[in-house]
């Protein structure tokens, strides 16, 4: 009798595994390029950086769909030369792979040095200095098999391998071309996977926009030769069925296993608000898939993914409700910044203190248009309804010297209100800047100095707003075009991101109170 109720309730069990729903980007803003690996029942994640620091930060989840930031991969200024990164250089693609009790973090830096990989036993950190590589391309990947570790990149726009010592990074076989991918342009991010003894390879191609796709081949030997899924893509957004998707340019994948036996696969992919044009940067996506009986990964079932997914995640009951990512920070009560914040290039020292009046920023005389060292922080946009706003006080000598919020793409393209000294006293600013292109939208003397600025986002608007009677009332001070600032105008393989900013030859000093950010 005991049996048999056994068996019942078994089967009963593997009958109702629930279905869960889930909202993609999983993790949104501007984190591109994902990598992911499972330890047990853990699974880490990191993403591309380019000119911020810290860089390639760390998450951590057991759920694949809700993640928590644990750290940065790069998160000492000597550990890695960031200067005169834009967003087009700096750290691209990451790969972080799991062997024999250490983590590796493989890493392009295309301004400085091209291939390294960093270790570290624990994830959180600390990691290694670099130990760099001389294979070229870009995308890096280990794979381990019996002891040995296999490289792959992309130089000449085709997939290589090459053999290293793990510890040291020496090359110990000639670089050699596997696969050229299946004739899109930029072949890219290979990742090798082992599964019932084939070698598969995963890759994007088509370029970063939206002609991204994902495609796989296999051989038996690791060296090829490597035979094309017939099925490729096995995921792309730039056909037929993925025109009229929220979601575009599909690419740039890594595959996990679950402990139950599932398979997942994470991307990248932007959300077009205007036009073709994204300002959120190329966000992490969840997307499940299956192996089909001829041994090939079907992705999704062969769909488009959506913002609501509905999936057997595998976990035991139900989704924990994901983050809304929104921010209420209190700078009178805290010492140090979240590990989201992120600084161009590095922290000059002593430029950023906190005290009981709040965050200290003391400007130099590098601006937002500069790609040295400006004083600023800043937090991802992840959403594109949004509102952010900060509460400072601007203590400066020299007329012009300033303070502010900006929604910042890059040194080129972004867009600023601020507290600015004036001849007198102190006024309330809004400049646009967009290349070559300056335009000063608005300029309003205060009593005193200090105010409360805003920026609300929605699809196709930024606004500037100020108070000036401890945000009882607010009052518009400019509108701009979102799609001026997006990723598609200004270029580049970022995202919006939400500075406090100061700026001043006469190392003029602000003081923020708070920051809060939330989804609207
Ligand atoms: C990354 C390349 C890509 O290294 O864009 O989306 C580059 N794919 O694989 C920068 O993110």
């Amino acid at each position: 009798m005991k049996k048999y109720t056994f068996v019942v309730v078994a089967s009963l069990m593997s009958v109702t595994a629930i279905a869960h729903t889930y909202t993609n980007p999983v993790i949104p803003g501007f984190y591109p390029d994902p990598s992911i690996c499972r330890v047990d029942s853990d699974y880490y994640l990191v993403n591309s950086t380019f000119q911020y620091f810290p860089g390639i930060p760390v998450w951590h989840s057991r759920d694949l769909v809700n993640w928590e930031q644990i750290g940065n991969v790069i998160d000492r200024p000597e550990q890695m030369d960031l200067s005169g990164t834009f967003s087009w250089g700096g750290l691209y693609a990451p790969t972080i792979r799991y062997n024999d009790g250490v983590f590796y973090m493989i890493n392009t830096n295309t301004t400085h040095g091209g291939n390294f990989f960093v270790t570290a036993t624990d994830p959180a950190g600390s990691w290694s200095d670099p130990i760099w590589l001389k294979q070229g391309g870009i995308d890096p990947s280990f794979y381990f098999e019996d002891g040995k570790c296999y490289f792959t990149s992309n130089p000449d726009d085709a997939i290589y391998l090459c053999e290293i010592d793990p510890v040291t990074g020496k090359q110990l076989s000639p670089s050699r071309k596997i696969w050229g991918g299946t004739g899109g342009r930029y072949p890219e991010g290979p990742h090798i996977y082992k599964k019932d003894g084939w070698y598969y390879l995963l890759a994007a191609e088509g370029g970063t926009e939206f002609a991204h796709m994902i495609t796989i081949a296999r051989s038996k030997d690791i060296y090829g030769p490597y035979e094309s899924n017939p099925d490729n893509p096995i995921l792309t957004h730039c056909n037929q069925a993925g025109q009229h998707n929220p979601i575009q340019g599909t690419g740039h994948a890594d595959i996990v296993e679950a402990p139950d036996g599932s398979w997942w696969l994470v991307c990248l992919a932007f959300r077009p608000q205007v036009g073709m044009n994204h300002l959120t940067g190329r966000e992490t996506y969840l997307v499940p898939m299956v192996w089909d009986d001829n041994g090939w990964p079907v992705v999704n079932g062969n769909k488009p993914i959506q913002t609501k997914m509905e999936a057997n995640l595998p976990i035991q009951g139900e989704l924990h409700p994901q983050t809304d990512w929104s921010q209420n920070l209190d700078f009178t009560q805290i010492d140090k910044l979240g590990y989201d914040w992120v600084y161009l290039r590095k922290p000059v020292d002593g430029n950023y203190s906190f005290t009981e009046k709040g965050l200290v920023l003391k400007g130099n005389e590098w601006d937002l248009n500069s790609i040295e060292y400006p004083t600023f922080v800043g937090h991802r946009q992840q959403h594109i309804n949004f509102e952010a706003i900060t509460s400072l006080s601007l203590d400066a000598s020299q007329p012009g010297s300033q303070a502010g919020l900006t929604a910042f793409m890059d040194s080129n393209s972004h867009y600023d209100i601020y507290l600015a000294k004036g001849e007198k006293g102190y006024t309330i600013n809004v400049d646009y800047w967009l290349g070559s292109i300056y335009h000063h939208e608005a300029s309003l003397e205060i009593e005193g100095n200090s105010a409360i600025l805003k920026i609300m986002g929605d699809t196709n608007n930024y606004s500037f707003l100020y108070s000036t009677d401890g945000g009882q009332n607010f009052y518009n001070l400019g509108y701009a075009d979102t799609k001026y600032l997006s990723s598609e105008t200004a270029g580049g393989f970022t995202g919006i991101i939400l500075g406090l900013y100061c700026v001043g030859k006469d190392n003029p000093e602000a003081t923020f109170k708070y920051f809060k950010y939330q989804p609207l």
